[in-house]
């Protein structure tokens, strides 16, 4: 089967990026998945579609100039997504110049690369609802909500530097006429999500203490956090649409749905018949310096212009990442 666009995906080694090669796959891109070099074999997540002829694999590193513009140059790519980052919001906190050098002056490369060496390059930058941080607009009924329009008061160093990349989007898109547009993505969860963020971090707890695999705690944070938690997959579909579109813009991606990550210890301890109060202890080590109490996203913007929406209940996404890992630590006890 002849392809008929090349896509470079920067991150796919990473949840995101799995799932978009896959899917620009299966809509018979050419794609060449962009990775940093590892000392170790990080290629579980893009394993079952090595051998696939239209996908390869490159190093790549987005904070290195001139390896954005050969990269870029080389393959004139019609489609770019950007989904590198340190995106870990914690982490961010302990690592403020890593999260900027790769979150915001690599996405300034990128832009800088397709302006002065390949211009009809469409591209997507990954945004997040951390940029919201503190700030939600209310509604009629009295409800929170974050849109394309609420004001952004970031509250780590990762939301601070998705920002500045954000703008610089925009001012790339006014400014020189890129072709460029950024998804503000809610959190979005899989069984390939990290295991250090708290979704994956209970979902395997349950799969391994079902395995018999550990007898500790699962030791938590702040159990009050309210988060819009949609799935991995239907929100690659939302990027690929933002590139499909005749002229670029900016949308929110969520479910406008809003749970406590304590509904969320709940409900999946419950989805295996388990009480959470036995199994969980509180670490204050693992609150962050300053957090994000609320969020919940409108995606009007994207269902009406993109035809995109949701297509995972929150008890359907516990359901799929406890059955991933249930089977896994059964696999490999
Ligand atoms: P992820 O699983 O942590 O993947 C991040 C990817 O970036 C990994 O492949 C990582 O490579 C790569 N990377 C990091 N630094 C790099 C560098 N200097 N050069 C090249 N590659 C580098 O993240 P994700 O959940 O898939 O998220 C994808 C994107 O969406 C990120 O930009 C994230 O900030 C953003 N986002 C995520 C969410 C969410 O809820 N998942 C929501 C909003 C926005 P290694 O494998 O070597 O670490
Ligand atoms: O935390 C609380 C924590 O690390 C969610 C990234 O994909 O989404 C993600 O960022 C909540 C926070 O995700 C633990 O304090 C409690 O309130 O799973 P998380 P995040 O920080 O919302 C956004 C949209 C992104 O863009 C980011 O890239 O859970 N929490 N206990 C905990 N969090 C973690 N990680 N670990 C705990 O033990």
């Amino acid at each position: 089967m002849t392809t008929n666009k090349t896509a470079l995906v920067t991150g796919v080694t990473g949840q995101d990026g799995s799932y978009l090669a896959e899917l620009l796959l299966s809509k018979n891109y050419s794609v060449v998945g962009l990775k940093r070099r590892s000392s170790t074999n990080n290629n579980i997540r893009v394993e079952h579609i090595l051998d696939d002829p239209n996908f390869t694999l490159e190093e790549f590193d987005l904070t290195d100039p001139t390896n954005v513009i050969k990269t870029i140059d080389h393959h004139q790519p019609d489609e770019f997504y950007n989904l590198a980052a340190q995106s870990h919001v914690k982490t961010s906190f302990n690592q403020p110049t890593t999260t900027i050098c790769i979150n915001t002056l690599g996405v300034v490369n990128i832009l800088e690369a397709i302006r002065n060496y390949s211009s009809t390059t469409k591209f997507y930058q990954a945004s997040t609802s951390e940029m919201f941080g503190e700030s939600y607009d209310t509604d009629k009924n009295g409800e929170k909500y974050q849109d394309e329009e609420t004001v952004m008061l970031p509250q780590s160093p990762y939301g601070i530097a998705k920002l500045a990349s954000h703008r610089m989007v925009q001012i790339y898109r006014e400014s020189y006429g890129l072709l460029a547009c950024s998804g503000i993505l809610f959190n979005h969860e899989s069984p390939r999500r990290g295991e250090n963020f708290v979704t994956r971090k209970i979902t395997k707890y349950i799969g391994d203490l079902l395995a018999s695999k550990t007898d500790e705690t699962l030791k938590l944070g702040n159990l009050s956090a309210k988060r819009d938690w949609g799935h991995a997959k239907d929100y690659v579909e939302a990027m690929y649409l933002m590139l499909q579109q005749s002229s670029q813009n900016d949308y929110v991606i969520c479910t406008e749905q809003t749970w406590s990550v304590l509904d969320f210890v709940q409900r999946a301890f419950s989805y295996v018949g388990l009480d959470y109060k036995t199994y969980v202890e509180i670490d204050e080590s693992l609150y962050r310096p300053c957090e994000v109490d609320f969020l919940r996203g409108k995606n009007t913007k994207a269902r009406k212009e993109l035809s995109w929406q949701p297509n995972t209940p929150f008890d359907e996404l516990i359901a799929d990442m406890i059955d991933a890992d249930v089977k896994a630590a059964a696999v490999n006890v």
